[in-house]
């Protein structure tokens, strides 16, 4: 069974095999987390990611976490927020797996996300929340090497929207 935890705090500073990027189709960086991550890696995370050329929305990319304390991050763009009627439920839980599924093949036990698309994407929190936990619970059913997943809230609105869906 894999471990579900939310706690508050910055996803920069914790000490897990790998970290979620909530990342854009560039990968090249921007603001939210992802600059705060890029921030704390290093500028060598700007080359490793420049090599993938990009990844399409909901699927995920790893790179070694370099100065920060996790072992790897994944970068997956989450959806932008166009109103609920563009695919955006699917393409946040493609998110969630892909994520999980790439930390499992590459030997995590322990993993961290944010909120995914719940910033400047928009995506309502509480619709997010519920469909984050759901994606976790059931790629428990299938998961090998990770056993432990936590939500990383960077505000207590956030936190209690994943308390509340756990
Ligand atoms: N630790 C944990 N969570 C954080 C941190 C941190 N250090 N900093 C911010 N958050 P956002 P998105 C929270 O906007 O909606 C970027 O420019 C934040 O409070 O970072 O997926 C990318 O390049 C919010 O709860 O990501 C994309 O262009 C959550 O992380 C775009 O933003 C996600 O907010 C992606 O937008």
């Amino acid at each position: 069974m894999v471990k579900i935890k939310v706690v508050e705090g910055d996803i920069t500073k914790v000490k897990v095999d790998a970290i979620i990027n909530a990342a854009n189709t560039t990968l090249m960086g921007g603001g939210g987390v992802d600059g705060a991550i890029h921030r704390a890696a290093g500028p060598a995370l700007y080359a490793a990611c420049e090599r993938f050329g990009g990844c399409p929305t909901g699927e995920a990319r790893i790179t070694s976490g370099f100065n920060l304390p996790a072992s790897y991050i994944i970068h997956t763009p989450g959806p932008v927020w166009r109103g609920g009627q563009h695919g955006e439920d699917q393409l946040l839980a493609n998110s969630y797996r892909n994520s999980l599924e790439l930390a499992d093949q590459n030997g995590c036990r322990t993993v961290a996300f944010p909120s995914i698309s719940t910033g400047v994407y928009s995506f309502p929190l509480d619709r997010a929340a519920k469909i984050a936990i759901r994606t976790i619970r059931k790629f428990s059913q299938t998961a090998r090497q990770v056993d432990e997943v936590t939500m990383v809230c960077f505000d207590p609105t956030t936190a209690r929207a994943y308390q509340a869906a756990l």
